[in-house]
């Protein structure tokens, strides 16, 4: 294989794509709109991903499903856009290739590539970077946040990824609580300061989750009642995911010239 091979320009419902394939066979898709990870497979084959069937795929409203990238503000915890403009934005290629066996593919987005009234609700000089690499049955995303002005800014920032499973009520997660954590209904809970690994244990299936530089991470489901009320998605879709968000929900503040990065890493 070699590297115009290891990601190659394509569509996701009307949103242009790149599909990563590592020589080992596994294979990730990449939209530009929100630099959102949409499809996942290992080189085993399996989807680990979920995205709703119903889900805008046009540019109109984020990506349900996937990972959506959630800057420069958490949910409602703040004055602007509910989780950022991030996720429905369009990013540009940065980087794209091979590297020991990784396919990768690097996205960026600055205040230029904004419609024009994000910039003006958010005018500070930045360069987010998301960096997408698979090999084998491993996933590597590395977010950077960089302040390119001439003033200090604050952010928020998760990678809000929702996991495929076989059965909600049947998924547990560790490492989240001090006991195995199991889902019986709607599920929306922040842990700040949490630990860097977690497992998420979903019948035969264990994948390892581990983050660094994100200090807090969520976990998500909207159960029955709220998933109804979801226009894009599908009443019984609930059961077939829960969120685990690796995230810096507050507290991080950039100074002119500065970086910070999270990454998140799923095996
Ligand atoms: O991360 C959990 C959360 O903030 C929930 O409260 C839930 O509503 C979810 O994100 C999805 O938000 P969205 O804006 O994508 O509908």
């Amino acid at each position: 294989m070699n590297q115009q091979d290891a990601a190659i320009a394509t569509t996701f419902g009307q949103l242009p794509a790149l599909l990563l394939t590592s020589p080992d066979g596994a294979q990730a898709s990449i939209t530009l709109y929100g630099a959102h990870l949409i499809s996942w497979r290992g080189a085993d084959g399996r989807e680990r991903l979920f995205c709703s069937a119903k889900s805008a795929l046009d540019g109109s409203k984020a990506i349900r499903g996937g990972v959506p990238v959630i800057f420069p503000q958490f949910a409602e915890r703040g004055t602007g856009m509910r989780h950022g403009f991030a996720r429905t934005s369009t990013w540009r290629v940065a980087d794209q290739g091979l590297d020991e066996g990784w396919a990768f593919a690097e996205f960026a987005l600055a205040p230029h590539d904004l419609a024009p009234q994000h910039a003006q609700a958010w005018p500070h000089g930045f360069e987010l970077r998301l960096r997408v690499a698979i090999r084998a049955n491993d996933l590597t995303m590395r977010f950077e946040v960089r302040n390119t002005g001439g003033e200090a800014f604050p952010f928020a920032a998760a990678l809000h990824t929702y996991f495929l499973v076989d059965d909600i009520a049947s998924v547990r997660i560790d490492g989240v609580e001090t006991e195995e954590l199991v889902i019986s209904d709607k599920f929306d809970r922040v842990y700040e300061n949490v630990a860097p690994r977690q497992a998420l244990v979903d019948g035969g299936v264990v994948l390892t989750l581990r983050q660094e530089g994100f200090t807090d991470a969520v976990v998500w489901n909207p159960g029955a009642e709220d998933a109804a009320a979801l226009a894009d998605m599908a009443d019984e879709e609930y059961r077939r995911f829960v969120c685990i968000e690796p995230a810096r929900l507050e507290g991080e503040v950039l100074q002119p010239g500065e970086a910070w990065r999270g990454e998140y890493h799923v095996s």
